[in-house]
């Protein structure tokens, strides 16, 4: 039989899961503010930046991946990384070029563009690396 605090436990985790994590926002340079980069991009900013989708949960993109990898660090090497191959680091896509930012301080500058999507997205190299991006 599940226990009432059973429940409660499993909802709580959910909902932190379909959220993307918001905590996960404080480990990298404006993490609260990702661009999305959808061609009908109402809805601002990426929350679920280590997401295929805007509001995170489910699947890992590119960019989420690394991030598992650096052990959730904001590294210099995964700050020089360029996930989603699209020619920009993850530090220039964030904010962050010359890879100085430490938590809890101000980045260098304002976020560029997404460190998890191909951009642009119509070109012929990001559609094949975006096939599971959802722009909904
Ligand atoms: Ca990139």
């Amino acid at each position: 039989m599940i226990s009432q605090s059973t429940v409660v436990l499993v909802i709580c985790s959910l909902g932190s899961f379909v959220l993307g994590h918001p905590g996960f926002m404080d480990l990298i340079p404006n993490g609260h503010m990702v661009p999305n980069p959808c061609p009908n991009n109402s809805s601002y900013p990426w929350h679920g930046v280590g997401h295929n989708n805007r509001t995170g949960g489910g699947i890992a993109n590119v960019f989420g991946a690394d991030f598992l990898t650096a052990n959730m660090t904001w590294t210099k090497a995964f700050c020089m990384a360029d996930s989603d191959i699209d020619g920009k680091t993850n530090g220039f896509e964030l904010g962050d070029p010359d890879c100085k930012w430490v938590q809890g301080g101000p980045p260098a500058g304002k976020p560029f563009s997404h460190p998890g999507v191909c951009e642009p997205m119509t070109s012929k190299t990001c559609i094949a690396v975006n096939l599971n991006i959802r722009c909904i």
